[in-house]
This record gives C-alpha cells, sequence and structure tokens, in this order.
C-alpha cells in the first residue's frame, strides 16, 4: 500500500498473527487428541490467576495441569507445584503476552499426567496484548477483580468482547468496595452476548463450584 507521497506501508503484523493463527490450530489438534481442555486465563497482574488455580489444582489435583506465563520468575509455577499439579513455567523475558509457539514448546516439553483432564495456561498479566493471540484454547477465560473496579470492561473490549467466560473474583471484599457485578456482566454482554458470567472468591470458597461444574462439564 503507498501513501499519498509514494512512500510503501509494510504490514507485518498480519504474516505474525497468520502465523500464529496456524500454530494454534496445530495445538488445539494435538490438545485434542489428549483429550485435554485448555483454558487460557487471561487478567491484569494481581486479579488473583494463580491463587484461583491454586484451588482448582486443590481440587482436581493432577487431572490439571498449568503452563505458567510471566516475564521473569518461577514463583507461579512453584506455587501451583506446592498445591499438588505439574507446572510448566515460560519466562517470557519482556514479552508481555504468551503465543502459540511458546506453548507448543512447553507442551513438547512438560510431562502431563495420564489422568490429566484439562491444562490451564496463566498467561502474562496484562488486559490488552493476550487478548488477540489465540494459544489453541477452548476457553478463553477474563478475569476481574473487585480492586480493579467496575468500569474495566468497557475499557478494554478486544479481550472482554473474546472471552468465553468472564470471572470476576475477590469477591469477599464487595462490602469494602464501590463495585457493581451486575454492571461489569451487563457491560460484558454487550460486547459479548454469549459470555458466560461467574462470581468466585477464592478466600471463601464462593462461587467455585459453578466455576468447577463449567469447566469439569
Ligand atoms: N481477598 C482476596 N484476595 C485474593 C483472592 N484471590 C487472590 N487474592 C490475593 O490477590 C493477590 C494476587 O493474587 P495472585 O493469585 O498472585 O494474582 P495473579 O497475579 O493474577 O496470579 C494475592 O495477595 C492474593 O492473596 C480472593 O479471592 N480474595
Ligand atoms: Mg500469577
Amino acid at each position: 500500500m503507498s501513501d499519498s507521497k509514494g512512500r510503501k506501508t509494510i504490514s507485518v503484523l498480519s504474516p505474525v498473527m497468520e502465523k500464529n493463527r496456524r500454530i494454534a490450530a496445530y495445538n488445539r489438534k494435538r490438545f485434542d487428541e489428549r483429550g485435554l481442555n485448555v483454558l487460557n486465563l487471561i487478567s491484569s497482574p494481581g486479579a488473583g490467576k494463580t491463587t484461583l488455580l491454586e484451588v482448582l489444582v486443590r481440587r482436581f489435583g493432577r487431572a490439571i495441569a498449568v503452563i505458567e506465563g510471566d516475564v521473569q520468575t518461577e514463583r507461579d509455577a512453584e506455587r501451583i507445584r506446592a498445591a499438588g499439579a505439574v507446572a510448566y513455567q515460560i519466562e517470557t523475558h519482556g514479552a508481555c503476552h504468551l503465543d502459540a509457539q511458546r506453548i507448543s514448546d512447553a507442551f513438547d516439553r512438560m510431562v502431563i499426567p495420564s489422568e490429566c483432564r484439562i491444562l490451564a495456561i496463566e498467561n502474562v498479566g496484562n488486559l490488552i496484548c493476550p487478548s488477540t493471540y489465540d494459544l489453541g484454547e477452548h476457553l478463553k477465560i477474563g478475569l476481574l477483580s473487585l480492586p480493579e473496579g467496575d468500569d474495566k470492561v468497557l475499557k478494554y473490549p478486544p479481550l472482554f468482547s473474546r472471552v468465553d467466560l468472564l470471572v470476576v473474583t475477590k469477591m469477599d471484599l464487595l462490602p469494602h468496595m464501590d463495585f457493581d457485578p451486575d454492571r461489569v456482566e451487563a457491560e460484558c454482554r454487550s460486547l459479548n452476548p454469549d459470555v458466560r458470567c461467574f462470581r468466585v472468591s477464592a478466600r471463601t470458597g464462593e462461587g467455585i463450584d459453578a466455576l468447577c461444574a463449567e469447566l469439569w462439564g
């Protein structure tokens, strides 16, 4: 494409996304062959992804395995292992999201127990960059915690228009926050009419049964 001065613009974004899409499709085929339900958890840093995964690991044991994504450190994988499941840590060393190639490499390297049925991927904490990268997952899960505020869904439509599940976390903090979960769910449905909504607290256990039924069913 040329502009009015005859300068050419070369888009590198589409080839990158096209390559990611092809690898994600390959990942999904491998996950299906293994009978794995694969989750991609996306939120801001601190929304409670790892804590929720620890709760799920305590319920499902080695029937769940986890790929952790962080810029640096093995800390989240160590937490998941301490809770009792297999975890593989990806350190992106700067990248603000995971991509399908990194997941393919992790899947090659990790030893997933035969009883495993759910593979959860905890993406790098970020509401923007992970939104558009398909990893080959079956469910894209967006988490929003009460301290972040109830106005965030319409500010980050690339994520909240794509999620299969919306999980409002830290519900135990509701008495202390000006946060309206009805508003959050209504705004998410306005972008994404098919989204399934959950309200949970890892601290009290609120909503965990319903979420487990959704993931396990
Ligand atoms: N009150 C409350 N705090 C929580 C809950 N879940 C997580 N947290 C806290 O939120 C902080 C960040 O949690 P973490 O799971 O590491 O978030 P991540 O960065 O999204 O993985 C930690 O201090 C957790 O103890 C919850 O349900 N209620
Ligand atoms: Mg974490």
